[in-house]
């Protein structure tokens, strides 16, 4: 694993258009990730958070069904140019969230410079939403799809290329909460998801190195992005939205252990910790503890 870490926060709440997982960066910093990630041996830069501005414009106008669709651009066209900045630095951009929309910027930060990049989406969701499906108009709910290459351009194109992602390229693990729209793209585009029936019937660790060997065939980076309501909300309950029946702690950090095993990863990031829906903070801990075994910590 590369020895330097780069920490960025994105303290985003619009594409979750619901307060208080703009604290999600503040919550795992304060559940030690800075220092636990040092005591494994990494060179750490903390970068701080990037500003998010408190909009009141929720819709943009023509923009139907795209909550906040001009900052969140914005907030994540500088997340792409520090991400890509970090990533051609030779460094391991390790973002922290914020809502899931943050990975629109995210992707685009790293896949940049990539020839073709990879990615293991962890969560309840699929997240691959458009305007036209969005039951919410919620853009957290249309990340991957837009890195895919599916919805507004201005989401489509952020950061100068289209799609991030190969369908082919992506992976969902733990979804358990679809909307009709999605179902129908998932199978229209045949992106490989293990659902929990999946994971009860194979086994984590099973579709873990299937998953493995997917996003790693023919990529030069894979990036994970764990969505913390993949996990069951009694280990994670710190999030907006909730499925029961998810992944446990247990089996997510053995998830995140086979996925270090494997020394693809090139980044990640953790989103969707909302501290002000959280018992002492324990959707943060539970991501310091994942983050930990996502680089290499063990028992012995
Ligand atoms: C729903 C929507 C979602 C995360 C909730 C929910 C999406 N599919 N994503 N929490 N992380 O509104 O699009
Ligand atoms: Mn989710
Ligand atoms: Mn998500
Ligand atoms: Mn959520």
């Amino acid at each position: 694993m590369n020895a330097n870490i780069s920490i960025l926060g994105v303290p985003m709440d619009l594409g979750a258009d619901r307060r208080g997982v703009d604290m999600g960066p503040s919550a795992i910093r304060c559940a030690g990730l800075e220092e636990r990630l040092r005591s494994l041996g990494y060179q750490v830069r903390d970068l701080g958070d990037i500003a998010v501005r408190r909009t009141h414009l929720k819709s943009g106008g023509s923009e139907a069904n795209l909550k906040y669709l001009s900052e969140i651009v914005r907030v994540n066209t500088r997340l792409c140019s520090m991400v890509a900045g970090e990533a051609a630095k030779g460094r391991f951009p390790l973002v922290i969230g914020g809502d899931h929309s943050i990975a629109i910027g995210t992707l685009a930060g790293v896949s940049s410079a990539a020839r073709r990049t990879g990615v293991i989406w962890y969560d309840a969701h699929g997240d691959v939403n458009t305007a036209e499906t969005s039951p919410s108009g919620n853009i957290h709910g249309m990340s991957l799809a837009a890195s895919l290459g599916f919805g507004h351009p201005a989401l489509t194109q952020l950061g100068g290329h289209a799609p991030k992602i190969r369908r082919g390229d992506a992976v969902l693990i733990g979804v358990r909460s679809l909307d009709p729209g999605e179902r129908i793209f998932l199978k229209e585009q045949g992106v490989t998801v293990y659902t929990m029936h999946d994971i009860d019937r194979i086994g984590i660790a099973e579709a873990m190195e299937q998953a493995i060997a997917i996003v790693s065939r023919g990529t030069d980076r894979v990036h994970l992005s764990l969505d913390l309501d993949g996990l069951d909300p009694s280990e994670a309950p710190g999030v907006g939205t909730p499925v029961p029946g998810g992944v446990s702690l247990r089996e997510s950090l053995l998830a995140m252990e086979i996925l270090s095993d494997a020394g693809i990863l090139t980044s990640a990031e953790f989103v969707e910790v909302n501290p002000t829906l959280d018992v002492v903070n324990r959707t943060a801990k539970a991501a310091v503890e994942l983050i930990a075994s996502l680089l290499g910590e063990r028992i012995i």
